[in-house]
């Protein structure tokens, strides 16, 4: 640069800087990151008891605009837009009116083996949220939405903005399977309110959906080489309505939208037992010899496939290979669960050839712990739900094994003798016994890496919409987020309904039917009745 230009930018420098209107100095109220009621607890809050201004003069950046960063800031920019009605670009232009940035960084120096795992540095004028993968990045988003503080603070400025505690969060989850299940067979649910709990489940850092999508009272998706199963399978629920099925279509849309939220719909086709709508779809399947027709009760355990006849097997390897190339997730879920009228031999003879299937086609089976009977590769994640033997059995054989004992995990049992929805026989279960145990140690000599996570079924006997699923999920799976992510160290009754309590808006702002269990001091609507 010579001489005469360096004075003119010098010159013009001087001009602009003496233009530029003194910033206001912002005092910001005290803040404190550690009492935000985030759930689940993270692993490690640091506050600095300052703030972080969210407001129109945002922006969100990512530093990688592909392996799905970006779609992650842009979720975060779609949730500020319906909650605080916010206009935010997301790797937009730099422009003069920027004035802070929401920083989402792939970095492969976080001190974790998580693949979700993450930190968040929030100070005055920016929030870097450091991932190692896109899902590691949308967990942390979840995080900043809880930190999204009810209301705007408008006294600090003419335009609203938002104060998001700043400080530091090292966070990671303790389980790498933190699952919800829904029975879409005894109740079918539609595509819009099953996309209504995976949105809701995302909010807690689930990372699996497994759906139950077969039993005696239905069978709810479409295969394309065997069309009866939803022509006529497909046309009954529990109490005689009119049932339904998910178009493969349909279907592809559910995993689109739970991959969206980094959550991986896992597909269950349960058999040999539970299988009376197949059957009933194609009599060649069936195995129990007696006359079939549509069944609307809830009793279990009285059907099974012919697990001696080759069209069985023939038929299975068509629908597995049409569900595998749905499904994008690793596991498939062979049920298993239950087959009181298939004969031990055959049993086992059924889940051996069926675990071949499920291999050859590109999957791993997940079957409920029934299955350790057969002899399995030890890869076969086994699903524990009510005998601790069974586990332990499982562990022996080498399988990985996920939590759900009925007694504490299952969200269709009642909170008490005087909940509207729910089944009892395993036992009730109020928010508080729902929360208050430990996965990680509930069968003593376990050992740790064999289990896989933790999940929350919901059988669908007694529930057909929405504000019924909600009234049994919610609040209970909340705590159990909270179960399957945060270290038991970090986990106490009496903090957890404080901060549960503080998800009342929330759960109202989406109009989630929760149960206001007693137990929890709600702090308004006290009196509130969960509608029928
Ligand atoms: C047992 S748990 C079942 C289901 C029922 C549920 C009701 C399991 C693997 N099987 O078929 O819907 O109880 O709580």
């Amino acid at each position: 640069m010579n001489l005469s230009k360096l004075l003119a930018f010098l010159f013009f420098g001087c001009i602009i800087i003496a233009c530029v209107p003194e910033k206001k100095e912002i005092v910001y109220p005290k803040t404190d990151l550690n009492t935000i009621p985030l759930i689940p607890k993270p692993v490690e809050v640091i506050a600095t008891n300052s703030a972080f201004r969210l407001d129109s003069k945002t922006v969100i950046f990512t530093n990688q605009t592909s392996n799905g960063f970006e779609e992650v800031g842009q979720y975060f920019a779609d949730k500020i837009k319906s909650r605080l009605n916010l206009n935010i670009t997301v790797n937009g232009a730099i422009d003069e009116t920027v004035e802070r940035i929401i920083y989402i960084n792939q970095s492969d120096s976080l001190d974790s083996d998580s693949p979700e795992a993450y930190q968040l540095y929030i100070k005055n004028d920016s929030v870097l949220l450091n991932a190692k993968t896109a899902a590691g990045a949308f967990r942390g988003i979840q995080t900043l939405r809880q930190l999204l503080p009810e209301t705007s603070n408008d006294t600090l400025a003419e335009q609203p903005m938002w104060l998001i505690p700043s400080g530091k969060i090292i966070d990671e989850p303790i389980f790498e399977y933190r699952g919800a299940m829904l029975d879409v067979a005894r109740h079918f649910f539609t595509v819009e309110e099953v996309k209504k709990y995976i949105d809701l489940l995302a909010y807690y850092k689930y990372n699996k959906f497994h759906m139950h999508l077969t039993d005696d009272q239905g069978w709810r998706i479409e295969i394309k080489s065997w069309p009866k199963l939803t022509e006529v399978g497909a046309q009954k629920e529990v109490g005689g309505g009119p049932g339904g099925f998910y178009t493969q279509e349909e279907f592809k849309d559910l995993v689109a939208y739970a991959a969206e939220r980094h959550m991986e719909i896992i597909p269950e086709v349960d058999m040999p037992g539970h299988t009376n709508a197949a059957s009933l779809s194609y009599p060649i399947l069936n195995g129990n010899g007696k006359k079939l027709e549509y069944y609307t009760g809830t009793h279990v355990g009285f059907s099974t496939f012919d697990a001696r006849r080759d069209t069985v097997y023939t038929f299975l390897d068509d629908v597995i290979k049409e569900i595998a190339e749905l499904s994008p997730s690793p596991y498939f879920h062979i049920g298993g669960d239950e087959s009181h009228v298939t004969k031990k031999n055959d049993y086992i003879h059924f889940v051996e050839k069926v675990e071949e299937i499920v291999k050859k086609h590109g999957k791993t089976m997940v079957g409920w712990e029934e299955i350790i009977q057969g002899d399995l590769d030890s890869s076969s994640v086994v699903q524990f739900w009510r005998d601790s033997v069974n586990a332990k059995t499982a562990a022996l054989k080498g399988h990985q094994i996920i939590f759900s004992p009925a007694h504490k995990a299952y969200l269709d049992m009642q909170y008490d003798s005087l909940s509207k929805h729910g089944l009892h026989w395993a036992a009730y279960i109020p928010v508080d016994t729902a929360y208050n145990w430990n996965p990680g140690t509930y069968i003593k000599s376990l050992p740790k890496d064999h289990i896989l996570g933790f999940e929350a079924p919901l059988w669908s006997e007694t529930i057909s919409d929405s504000a019924e699923l909600e009234y049994l999920a919610f609040p209970r799976a909340i705590g159990y987020a909270e179960l399957g992510w945060t270290i038991a160290e970090n986990r106490n009754w009496e903090n957890y309904k404080k901060r549960l309590a503080a998800q009342q808006p929330f759960l109202e702002r989406n109009n989630v039917n929760f149960y206001a269990s007693k137990l929890i001091d709600w702090k308004e609507h006290k009196e509130r009745l969960p509608k029928d």
